[in-house]
């Protein structure tokens, strides 16, 4: 029933010549129909991938945004800039943006209030850090997060949205969460969901894996009942690796 969304998060890499390049790459590659495939540049190569893009089934997404539409913001980037350049995601509440840019659950869901309120669909990011995990705090931690995000949101928002459970201590570290654990926590935030806005609608919304997803390790995510797809950083920089995560089967 949920289409299941593969996104690559390309973080801080790959400039314009080498977006054309990758995105030449990832064209010329047959990728599964059943799967909806998204790539993240960053803000600078966001218009060249718009339009390298055009007439293909790959969808593009911003790393982040201001929740105001224009104004005195030195070096931000507003959801109606991304809206015009032709994004339809956005990623809200990154941890690398909770942890290095000091961005807060409040802030989060002004984001996810105002993509919605500018047409485009949010991937929330939320996830424990090793310290919580080991102190048992994952769920509370968990909760608190996804209860915060989707503050105020209408049922109609809510089953657009995408969400991305990616515990801190697996990002980058080439350490993934095993399959069944990051089900146990995915099934979490769509009872939390179920309870707030109701079972139809957790029902649709799509709840990402992400942290250390390679070609290797996809299936294994992919196969659980309650993960509907991969936020993808390190192994969404070459064609090759995505290619073979979004063809996993
Ligand atoms: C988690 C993920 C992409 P990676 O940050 O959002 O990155 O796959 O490199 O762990």
């Amino acid at each position: 029933m949920r289409k299941p969304i593969i996104a690559g998060n390309w973080k801080m890499h790959k400039g314009i010549e080498e977006t054309r390049q990758l995105l030449r790459e990832l064209k010329d590659m047959e990728m599964s129909p059943e799967i909806e495939v998204v790539v993240c540049p960053p803000f600078t190569s966001l218009s060249e991938a718009a339009e390298l893009l055009v007439g293909t089934a790959i969808g593009l997404g911003a790393q982040n945004m201001h929740w105001e539409r224009s104004g005195a913001y030195t070096g931000e980037v507003s959801p109606c800039m991304l809206k015009e350049i032709g994004c339809k995601y956005v990623i809200i509440g990154h941890s690398e943006r909770r942890q290095y840019f000091g961005e807060t659950d409040e802030m989060v869901n002004f984001k996810v209030k105002s993509a919605f309120n500018h047409d485009l669909i949010p991937i929330v990011c939320v996830g424990e850090n090793l310290e919580q995990r080991k102190n048992g705090e994952t769920k509370s931690l968990v909760t608190n997060q996804v209860k915060k995000a989707l503050e105020g949101l209408t049922e109609k928002q809510v089953e657009r949205i995408v969400i991305a459970y990616e515990p801190i201590w697996a990002i980058g570290t080439g350490v993934s969460a095993k399959g069944e654990d990051a089900n146990e926590v995915i099934k979490l935030i769509r009872d939390i969901i179920a309870g707030d806005f109701g079972k139809d609608i957790s029902q649709k919304v799509r709840i990402q894996y992400g942290g250390s997803v390679k070609p290797g390790n996809i299936k294994e995510f992919m196969e659980q009942p309650e993960i509907d797809g991969a936020l993808v950083g390190g192994a969404s920089l070459k064609a090759v690796d995505f290619g073979a995560i979004v063809n996993y089967k």
